[in-house]
């Protein structure tokens, strides 16, 4: 069963996704690279509406201008032939040898400069081809070694390369935000901003956080055994959701990248009733694309490339259609009740009321009695069995 999905459910590929020809750190590629152009057009077939890129996924590294101009030209004329767009652009500081200590973070000051520049100029491309988002995965940004960096100065020279590019952006009057991409470890032995908290933490200490947010990905808060849909929601309750990767992971392991739903299954019909369902008592949601970055298994060949796009699109239709059940379910909306989900809005002091009348409410503490609160079942397991059950499309 494929679901068809339409470009209302804005959903994008990065072109290094169905691009990936199976090289990995111990076998050579299985796959013939794909053209941007076929990529584009197979992609729009299928009912994506967005594209995204590293510079160098288009453009190589070593391109002088007439290839970059003629590069585009060509790609351009697909995105306008399809109506396809460019929603997200990112840049690539991390296969060049140069960027062997990273590129913002490299203790090589003359690297960090050329990092610098290197990401400028994609931020003009951004603008050029009209994308909302740009993504900045810190791959290399990282060390083996605790003695090999000054951490204190590399979270400086984090904060002095996103300012500068968030600067740019304002400067030039560009509609572009930022989304920094968090990751544990892999390819380096751990990497700066680990999780979607650390990098919730570092916007703040920004001059132009304001313009800076995440763009978390399934499988990397799942790497560090993290739940990803408590990453979502912290990061959407923190106005901060501005892009998301969608995969599959199994469990904390090497960065597997699989189709969305591959990996933990009712993690991801979570993610997607948040997403599409967003919070039970209201709450910021979540609009932008719905981006899959997975990589389409080396064991297949092109055939199977293109049938695990669709399969990440499929997934997502089928677990949209599976929390909208769950959702409106009146048995689901009374376990819901029983368990206290909504009562969570209700907040804890009254309207007006302030600390000293709490110190000064007997029943909220003297006469409480707690043990007799503790009787209370919340009846969880028969919320999650119905999801289950759901999900199971057995209801
Ligand atoms: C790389 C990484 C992805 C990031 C990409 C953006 S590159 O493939 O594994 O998670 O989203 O730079
Ligand atoms: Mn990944
Ligand atoms: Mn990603």
């Amino acid at each position: 069963m494929t679901v068809q999905p339409t470009r209302d459910e804005k959903f994008s590929f990065g072109l290094w996704t169905v691009g990936w020809t199976g090289q990995d750190p111990f076998g050579e590629a299985t796959r013939k690279p794909v053209d941007p152009v076929e990529a584009v057009h197979r992609l729009s077939d299928m009912g994506a509406y967005g594209i995204t890129f590293h510079d160098n996924d288009l453009i190589p590294f070593d391109a002088d201008a007439s290839e970059r101009t003629l590069i585009l030209k060509n790609f351009k004329a697909a995105l306008e032939e399809t109506s396809l767009t460019v929603p997200m652009i990112t840049t690539n500081l991390f296969t060049h040898p140069v960027f062997k200590d990273g590129g913002f973070t490299s203790n090589d000051r003359s690297v960090r400069r050329f990092a610098l520049r290197k990401v400028l100029a994609n931020v003009d491309l951004a603008a050029e081809m009209d994308a909302r988002t740009f993504v900045m995965w810190g791959g290399r940004e990282g060390s083996e070694y605790d003695g090999s960096k000054d951490l204190s100065a590399a979270f400086d020279r984090m904060k002095e390369g996103i300012d500068t590019v968030a600067g740019y952006i304002k400067d030039k009057g560009y509609d572009l935000r930022i989304a920094i991409e968090p990751k544990p470890n892999e390819p380096r032995g751990d990497i700066l901003l680990p999780t979607v908290g650390s990098a919730l933490a570092l916007i703040n200490q920004l001059d132009h956080g304001d313009i800076v947010g995440v763009n978390p990905e399934t499988g990397h808060e799942q790497m560090a055994g993290l739940n990803f849909t408590h990453s979502i929601a912290q990061a959407l309750w923190s106005g901060k959701l501005f892009h998301i990767d969608l995969n599959g992971q199994r469990s904390i392991k090497y960065d597997q990248d699989l189709v969305f739903g591959h990996g933990d299954l009712t993690s991801a019909f979570f993610t997607v009733d948040l997403i599409e369902n967003g919070f039970p008592g209201g709450g910021p949601s979540y609009d932008g694309p719905r981006h899959f970055d997975y990589k389409p298994s080396r064991t297949d060949g092109y055939d199977g490339v293109w049938a695990s796009a669709e399969a990440n699109m499929s997934m997502y239709l089928m677990l949209k259609e599976r929390a909208q059940a769950f959702r409106a379910d009146a048995e689901v909306q009374s376990a819901m009740k029983d368990s206290g989900v909504l009562n969570l809005s209700e907040s804890t002091l009254g309207a007006g009321e302030t600390t000293e009348d709490l110190l000064r409410d007997e029943a909220s503490f003297e006469s409480f009695d707690a043990d007799a609160a503790a009787q209370r079942s919340f009846a969880f397991v028969r919320l999650n069995q119905l999801a289950m059950e759901h999900l199971l499309n057995a209801r």
